[in-house]
């Protein structure tokens, strides 16, 4: 018979589904354990092979964690709320109402092909309003709560997509999706108070189990600072300048300030201002450049000197320029900074362009002051670059500060923000550099934001008991320049009645953020069948936090940090009694092909269809994870897939050189001694116990790619036999089945596992389960596992020097390198060159020197 993945893949999906294998006992499992991976967005006709590609690892895992005995759930669902999707119904042309009916069935069915163990009696949609009702009613408690509010700000705002972006959206400056310059635009949008969470998501980094990568990620994002702010007073004008500063102990050495273009003094400040129009024309230019190339370290720095208006430096009462720089910016601390160009290198590179004072007020704690240190630096290295181009940006000691002389920063930065707290004029700060969480977008294809405004009552949130407020059907949705949201132009949906107080009112008309959507789901999962609560106290108790969340690094920031203010806020409202959502996550990397990223615009992407029409989806599976370590990617190469099915196929002829124990031989056994196994058979025997034992550590440390060459490793071992042990078969097949499951389950059926063919096996195998899915992972016998050792003679130039325990069938390399490594031979190789090894398998390793 030949191996015909397209009969027996949907064969088994088949059997599965209806023999509910993967469903887990969602109320009485007794070792639940919550396998998720991220749910796709459907901004395409279909799945991506990327998206597969962190499937099936996690997939994997999942299935093993079933072997060992685990009651796992393994759910899936869509994502399909979203700019992503809108524009992909835009670009196609169709509505996205019936684009989004399509992509669902071709996505599940996708997902069905790939072979995972997912729970299908459990998806869930984010666009259908059994699930967006707890979307919205997640906003209503946020309002509840004063964490959510409006706020006029100045936004990302993407031209081309016509919408607002959140930070995390906007990617080197440009539109994640569509890749445009994104502008600064002042609207009214409704955030969420993600700040008041910040010092509790950087805490619990501490202990959480995640890729260090990961968290590292989180830790830049929320970008905690310390450091103290100072107002400097602003003759004749009835507010200071506010700035922060993590280098209080620089304030003597302040020579002017900045504020950024979009900081409300400069309006304010317009009377005084002798050079208006060059401002206002500065102004302009900067609020068309992106914060990246604002801030980028090496564009030059530009500015404008506010001409008529100073500042006051409380410490020393100096009258310094203001200016107004594009590389300071609006939103971080308090939109303005003290410039410090002896001890910043922005401040430095600007001072140097515009003729402003450098003054020096720390030296280096080894007593020399910075410009004779950097004189000392350039005679050394470097004769012609001139001594004071760099600015000193350590701590050390202050000089030329009054009092302070002689203090050491650390202790400077104290006494200095004590004294400004006595005074009234500012003191310590801590600044974060997340922000709040703007959720609000004016597109259509999202959960309407569930308020009610009413001149007399102001914002009040829709009665829980009228959600969902449903997104009304519409031809006219697509986004417009005005940035006005589509449901706004349709008087039906918005006008209504106040709650409070029965009068006229306005709905809010701006749909809420896909983030949201994606920062709750895994709550829902568990608990789909209750329609009457987001989810079921008793079901969440003992389904999470998800035990393992398999995911890509991209959205390390953008929803993991979500999902985690999302489940705190849950715990803050007495839902649960836990604030971290993942006991563990792992960060797969990128699948790239022969060599390229994948996208559309180089029409490279890979369609995984027809592979798997072509292949089978676990030669696919197994392709995926023999690609390399899953943490830092792949590169699929079209020609390794034949090579893999070939695997595949080695798999499929070997089931029938098993061997069952015969009735007779079985007897034998119990009566008489049975003969030594001979050499050969044992040899196997150890190589199938060292592979149990390397693919369970490897499934246990996610190394996939390791785990399926140590499974080649075996199956050519079988090769070389006539006749395979069944027993140890059947170890093989439960080692292979959470990679290739389809092929696992129809050998074990052949062996007479199946319960069709029961009746045509032999009586000693008939109690096997009808499922492979259902054993036990196969454990090795320590025995069995261990290396024979042998002694190696080590020999300098033909002499032995020393005789050290290895491995037997050692290879000349390993050889080499136990023996240098020798206490004893170090000393006689030490700093010769080897001219020469000789090696003997087993016995010697000779180095001539
Ligand atoms: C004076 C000073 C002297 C500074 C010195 C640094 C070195 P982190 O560590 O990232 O928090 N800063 C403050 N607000 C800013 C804004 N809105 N845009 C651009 N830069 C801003 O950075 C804090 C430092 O960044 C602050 O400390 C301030 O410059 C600058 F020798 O103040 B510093
Ligand atoms: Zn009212």
């Amino acid at each position: 018979m030949i191996y015909n993945p397209q009969e027996i893949e949907p064969k088994w999906q088949k059997i599965w589904e209806k023999k509910k294998v993967y469903r887990a006992d969602l109320k009485s499992a007794r070792k639940p354990f919550y396998n998720l991976m991220m749910f796709p967005y459907p901004s395409a006709e279909g799945l991506h092979v990327g998206n597969m590609y962190a499937f099936v690892h996690s997939d994997t895992f999942g299935r093993f964690m079933r072997l060992k005995g685990f009651d796992v759930f393994e759910p899936i669902g869509l994502d399909g709320f979203g700019i992503h999707s809108e524009n992909y119904a835009i670009k196609v042309g169709e509505h996205i109402s019936d684009v989004s009916k399509r992509t669902e069935k071709h996505f599940y069915e996708q997902l069905h092909m790939i072979g995972n163990q997912f729970d299908w009696s459990r998806t869930l949609e984010t666009y259908k309003p059994e699930y967006y009702k707890w979307t919205q009613w997640i906003f209503v408690q946020m309002f509840k709560k004063g964490l959510a509010y409006q706020a006029e700000s100045y936004v990302n705002w993407c031209p081309s997509c016509k919408t607002v972006l959140s930070d995390e959206q906007v990617v080197s400056g440009r539109c994640e999706r569509c890749d445009t310059v994104v502008e600064k635009k002042l609207m009214k949008q409704w955030f969420f108070k993600i700040t008041d969470y910040a010092e509790r998501l950087l805490k619990n980094l501490e202990w959480i189990n995640w890729s260090e990568r990961t968290k590292l990620s989180q830790r830049n994002w929320i970008g905690k600072s310390e450091g103290a702010t100072i107002k400097f007073p602003i003759p004749n004008f009835q507010s200071p300048i506010e700035v922060f500063t993590t280098r209080l102990d620089t304030i003597f050495g302040c020579t002017y300030c900045v504020l950024s273009p979009e900081h409300k003094l400069i309006q304010e400040l317009k009377p005084q201002i002798k050079n208006w129009d060059e401002v206002e024309k500065y102004i302009a230019q900067a609020q068309k450049k992106s914060e990246m190339e604002r801030t980028e370290l090496a564009k030059e720095k530009t500015g404008i000197e506010l001409k008529g208006v100073k500042a006051i430096n409380p410490f020393n009462n100096q009258e310094i320029p203001v200016f107004v720089a594009d590389y300071v910016l609006v939103h971080y601390g308090t939109g303005a900074v003290m410039a410090v160009p002896g001890h910043d290198e922005r401040d430095f590179e600007f001072a140097k362009k515009y003729g402003l004072p450098i003054v020096e007020v720390i030296k280096s704690k080894d007593g020399k002051s910075s410009i004779t240190r950097a004189v000392a630096k350039g005679e050394e290295e470097d004769l012609s670059s001139s001594p004071e181009e760099e600015a000193f940006v350590e701590d050390g000691v202050l000089i030329n500060s009054g009092e302070y002389n002689g203090s050491s920063s650390k202790d400077a930065r104290q006494k200095l923000a004590d004294w400004l707290e006595k005074n009234e004029i500012g003191g310590k700060k801590i600044h974060y550099k997340l922000r709040d969480w703007c959720v609000s977008r004016q597109r259509y294809w999202g959960p309407p934001i569930p308020m009610i405004f009413c001149e007399i009552c102001d914002w009040q949130p829709v009665p829980e008991k009228d959600l969902p407020v449903l997104l009304p059907e519409t031809k006219d949705y697509l986004p417009r320049a005005d940035g006005l949201s589509p449901l706004a132009r349709n008087e039906k949906f918005w006008k209504t009645k106040c709650p409070k107080c029965g009068g006229p009112a306005r709905r809010e008309t701006d749909v809420s953020d896909t983030f949201l959507d994606s920062s709750w789901y895994f709550f829902r999962y568990p608990s789909v069948e209750f329609d009457d609560k987001i989810f079921d106290k008793e079901r969440t108790k003992k389904w999470l936090p998800v035990d393992m969340y398999i995911g890509g690094q991209e959205h390390a920031v953008l929803h993991l940090l979500y999902s985690r203010f999302m489940t705190m806020f849950f715990k803050d409202l007495g839902m649960i009694d836990f604030e971290e959502p993942y006991k563990r996550f792992f960060a797969h990397g990128l699948l790239i092909r022969e060599g390229a990223k994948m996208s559309k615009s180089k029409g490279n992407i890979v369609n995984p269809d027809e592979y798997i029409k072509k292949y089978g989806a676990d030669s696919i599976r197994m392709y995926l994870m023999f690609l390399g370590d899953v943490s830092q990617g792949g590169d699929w190469r079209d020609s390794g897939i034949n090579g893999m099915f070939r695997f595949v196929n080695r798999v499929w002829k070997l089931s029938s050189k098993t061997e069952l124990p015969s009735m007779e031989a079985k007897v034998k056994k119990r009566t008489e001694f049975s003969s030594p196994p001979q050499a050969k058979t044992q040899n196997l025997k150890n190589l199938v116990h060292k592979t149990i034992k390397k693919v369970t550590n490897d499934l246990e440390g996610l190394k996939f790619n390791t785990a399926v060459a140590a499974m080649m490793i075996l199956v050519n071992g079988f090769e070389k036999e006539e006749k395979i042990d069944q027993e140890d078969f059947e170890a093989f097949l439960k080692l292979l089945s959470p990679f290739a499951p389809h092929i696992s389950e129809e050998l074990w059926g052949k062996l007479g596992h199946s319960q069709r063919d029961k009746s045509l096996f032999h009586p000693s195998l008939r109690s096997g389960k009808e499922s492979i899915f259902k054993e036990k992972w196969p454990e090795y016998d320590p025995k069995l596992v261990k290396e024979k050792m042998i002694t190696l003679i080590i020999q300098i130039n033909g002499k032995v020097r020393d005789k050290i325990e290895a491995e037997a069938d050692i290879s000349e390399e390993r050889a080499k390198e136990l023996a240098l490594s020798s206490e004893k031979i170090k000393k006689w190789t030490g700093g010769k060159e080897i001219k020469k090894v000789i090696f003997v398998k087993n016995k010697l390793i000779n180095i001539v020197i």
